[in-house]
């Protein structure tokens, strides 16, 4: 039987976790001997230099003059079965339903042979997108069409079904970090640019939508100053940034909080932290928690979608109703004030994210579902 496969792999290659995850799963693929094709509009922002097995197609939209709209969606599809015609790939693993598994079923359809596709759900596309009515039934078509489904926390499961009346059976397949990169980093000689040692580093890292509750942010840094010496670092660049901008100058904390806008050496940058706030409205999985956590870094999160699943109450973090900036506030200090219980959370974090979300667990995770709907196993 053939182990190694030629896999084709769509995400959305800018900024974000979906995109994260899709990429450092190629490049573990490629590394185990599978022949990775990358289709999509630009090239992943993590994929870094040449890799063996790897390999890269850009999609591009046809801008011809009847179009008042490129068509992308079947620009994708028709990248999609150019390259699994041309590549003979076994599967396409999708993530995210909108577009990619509708036109991923578009490509199945154009080849009609018996190519597989995967798909990923991430959360936005069925949290945000599948609220929509006018795109439930596609988002419907997409999951069904699949030959198998996969989502990246058990309440994301829980909502696809609810939110789209889905029935049929979706693997759960949590985010992992890839242990070479995300470990604790010795960062003395940076550290003493953001904070004197008396003073702790509060930060939060995310793309400043809405859903992100980054006033939340500030509000918690804001009580725990008062309490301790501190500094807040936000990390990322989103629509948000010049209302929580503005909020920080109305409370008179500029001098306490630093922006470091878009990083890409995200273990270096979190390995700053004492303590991560993720307090958003809503979180499918949370990876940046999952990052923090690797790097020895507890995180204080809001009780919304997966992010209970990953963080640990009174282990690896604490957990608060969203909106309860008060409590978060209130377990930041006491994490911070404890010496003995913030060195054990940093124990407790490390083993969690080696044990629990290891990138080799999680890949042969991947594999094994391949094997399965290529009836390989
Ligand atoms: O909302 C984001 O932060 C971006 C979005 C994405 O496309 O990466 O994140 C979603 O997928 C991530 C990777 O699986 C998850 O860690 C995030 O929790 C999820 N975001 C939401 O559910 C809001």
């Amino acid at each position: 039987m053939d182990r190694l496969l030629k896999i084709g792999i769509t995400c959305y290659p800018s900024l974000g976790g979906s995109g994260v995850v899709a990429t450092e799963l190629g490049k573990l693929l490629a590394e185990k001997g599978h022949e990775v094709h990358f289709i999509t509009h630009s090239v992943p922002f993590r994929l870094g230099t040449f890799q063996k097995n790897i390999f890269y197609h850009e999609v591009e939209v046809n801008d011809y003059y009847v179009f008042r709209y490129p068509p992308y969606d079947l620009a994708l599809a028709t990248k999609m079965a150019q390259v699994a015609k041309m590549q003979k790939l076994d599967l396409l693993h999708v993530h995210y339903a909108v577009p990619h598994a509708v036109c991923a079923f578009l490509a199945k359809q154009m080849l009609g042979n018996d190519m597989k596709v995967v798909t990923t759900l991430h959360g936005t596309d069925i949290t945000v997108l599948g609220q929509d009515e006018s795109l439930k039934d596609l988002i419907r078509l997409g999951i069904n069409e699949s030959d198998a489904v996969t989502a990246v926390s058990k309440d994301l499961i829980n909502e696809t079904r609810k939110v789209l009346d889905i029935t049929r059976d979706i693997d759960l397949t949590y985010n992992f970090v890839d242990k070479r990169v995300y470990y604790p980093r010795d960062v003395s000689d940076l550290r003493g640019d953001f904070a004197t040692p008396d003073e702790k580093i509060l930060m939060h890292i995310s793309n400043f939508r809405p859903v992100k509750r980054v006033s939340d942010v500030v509000e918690v840094f804001a009580r725990v100053s008062r309490e301790l010496p501190s500094r807040l670092l936000l990390v990322g660049e989103g629509p948000e940034l010049p209302k929580i901008q503005a909020k920080i100058a109305e409370m008179g904390l500029e001098d306490k909080v630093r922006f470091l806008g878009k990083q890409d050496e995200i273990a270096q940058v979190i390995s700053l932290a004492d303590l991560l706030l993720l307090p958003s409205e809503k979180e499918s999985f949370g990876l940046v928690a999952l990052e923090a956590m690797a790097c020895g870094v507890p995180t204080i999160g809001s009780l919304a979608g997966g992010i209970p699943e990953l963080i640990q109450h009174g282990k690896t973090g604490f957990l608060a109703p969203i909106g309860d900036t008060e409590t978060m506030a209130k377990y930041a200090v006491q994490l911070l004030s404890d010496d003995k219980m913030t060195a054990e959370f940093r124990e407790a974090c490390l083993h969690r994210s080696c044990k629990d979300f290891c990138n080799d667990a999680i890949t042969n995770q991947y594999e094994d579902i391949y094997y399965r709907v290529l009836g390989r196993q």
